[in-house]
């Protein structure tokens, strides 16, 4: 792939996609094949698979000391870990969320019954603003969910003191933030409890996985029946559980990862600052930088694209990446309460979440990992900044291109109808 100069490189504009191969935001990282192959090929000797198997043991043991927390109970995926968090909190009523997150943080709540209270971000860190929060507070409010988006923490003092105020449970949505610290503590050590994602996107995966870590013996012992349909030993079934339990394939892929986690996140550093140097000068977008004396696993790079000060929308230089074979991303647009069933709730008509609609309309998210190099980052980086550089002109002439497009279809439209 080569770095472009010219606009009419663009494959937008007739040019040849800068790669052949598509470069994806959220490409797994994965550790030592052999090492991995050798547990799987263990696992089979032992036959044992699933439930609670030894390599699921080694890999909470493992998380619980990286972190420095006391309990870690790995899970199938994220989502059915919050689900459990939730009810093993004993969360009700309503819970104080961010709308700028994925949507399964929301639908976590709302598949239980409960319902989630959309509050507004920080425009600045893109975590749920303290403020609003506060204000959003009513009889029914159990607790908040805070979101570490892009693995940045949320304001946790000031989270914390509005619910040890309120007497009110905190919970975080660490989906992001696994081997992040806040003012050198390990996320995963805050709240009542915090839970990781090992999705496959994630910097670290178990293919689909994740965990809920937590200080509290209670929250442990419950989550741990929940994930095993309320198992408490053979034939003994003593509450409501559901299956959320992690299997052995997984956990070797995790306790391989773990091995490389290292090299995972040095990649990432290397990638985020290379994207730094190149794109954080451009007026009109906010390149999103991550603390450097925190631990950060910098799997997201992130722009915000602010459409008043370059002249080319952020949906036009998304799919003029798209055409060049690069998915970005535009995370989390439109924001979960513009998502169904939310949207088409009463409950939310009269929701107005200013600084995450506009953060919405303004967020690319671009690929890194280690399968992105040095010379895709380039790639990468020449197309947008030739793109904005010439905003006003590219954007006119696609304009006049979609325009003669949508006339040629409406003219063949009238022949063919002509014709009949
Ligand atoms: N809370 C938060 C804040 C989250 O971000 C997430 C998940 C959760 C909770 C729930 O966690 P889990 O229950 O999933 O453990 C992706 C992931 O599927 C999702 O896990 C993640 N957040 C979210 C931010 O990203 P989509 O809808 O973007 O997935 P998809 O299929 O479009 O894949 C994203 C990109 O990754 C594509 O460009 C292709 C690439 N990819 C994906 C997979 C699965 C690969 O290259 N290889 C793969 O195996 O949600």
């Amino acid at each position: 792939m080569n770095e472009k100069t010219h606009l009419e490189d663009l494959a937008i504009l007739g040019g040849m996609p800068a790669f052949a191969e598509t470069l994806h935001v959220g490409r797994p990282n994965i550790g030592d094949r052999d090492v991995l192959f050798a547990r799987i090929n263990d696992l089979l000797d032992r036959r044992w698979f699933t439930n609670n198997g030894p390599y699921v043991q080694q890999l909470e043991q493992r998380v619980a000391d990286l972190i420095g927390a006391k309990h870690c109970i790995a899970m199938c995926n994220a989502t059915i870990a919050l689900e459990i968090a939730i009810r093993a909190l004993g969360l009700k009523g309503e819970v104080l969320i961010p709308s700028f997150t994925f949507v399964a943080t929301a639908h976590s709540l709302q598949w239980q019954g409960i319902t989630p209270v959309f509050c507004d971000i920080d425009p600045i860190s893109h975590t749920i603003d303290p403020e609003q929060v506060e204000r959003a507070i009513t009889s029914r409010t159990s607790g908040i969910m805070g979101v570490h988006v892009w693995g940045r923490p949320c304001n946790v003092e000031a989270l914390a003191e509005i619910c040890g105020r309120h007497g009110l449970k905190l919970l975080f949505d660490a989906a992001h933030a696994f081997c992040c610290t806040h003012r050198g503590r390990m996320i995963g050590t805050f709240g009542d409890a915090e839970v990781f994602s090992f999705h496959a996107t994630k910097f670290f995966n178990t293919f689909e996985g994740g965990a809920i870590v937590t200080e509290s013996d209670e929250v442990a012992d419950k989550a741990r029946l929940m994930r095993n349909f309320g198992f408490a030993g053979h034939d003994n079934v003593v509450q409501l559980g559901t299956n959320g339990k992690m299997n052995e394939v997984s956990a070797a892929m995790g306790l391989t990862s773990l091995e490389s986690l290292d090299d995972f996140i040095a990649v990432n550093h290397r990638n985020y600052q290379q994207y730094r140097k190149q794109l954080q000068n451009i007026p009109g977008v906010r390149f999103l930088n991550y603390d450097e004396n925190e631990k950060c696993n910098y799997q997201y790079i992130v722009l915000e694209i602010d459409e008043k000060a370059i002249e080319i929308k952020r949906d036009r230089l998304l799919q003029i990446l798209w055409d060049e074979n690069v998915m970005a991303r535009r995370y989390f647009h439109p924001g979960c309460h513009m998502m169904e069933p939310y949207r088409s709730d009463p409950l939310y008509t009269a929701v107005k979440l200013p600084a995450t609609e506009k953060l919405t309309r303004q967020i690319l998210v671009l690929p890194t990992g280690t399968s992105v190099e040095e010379a895709h980052i380039n790639a990468v980086c020449s197309i947008v900044r030739l793109a904005i550089a010439h905003g006003r002109e590219l954007d006119a002439r696609l304009q006049s291109a979609e325009a003669s497009a949508v006339m040629r279809s409406a003219q063949g439209h009238v022949a063919i109808s002509g014709d009949a």
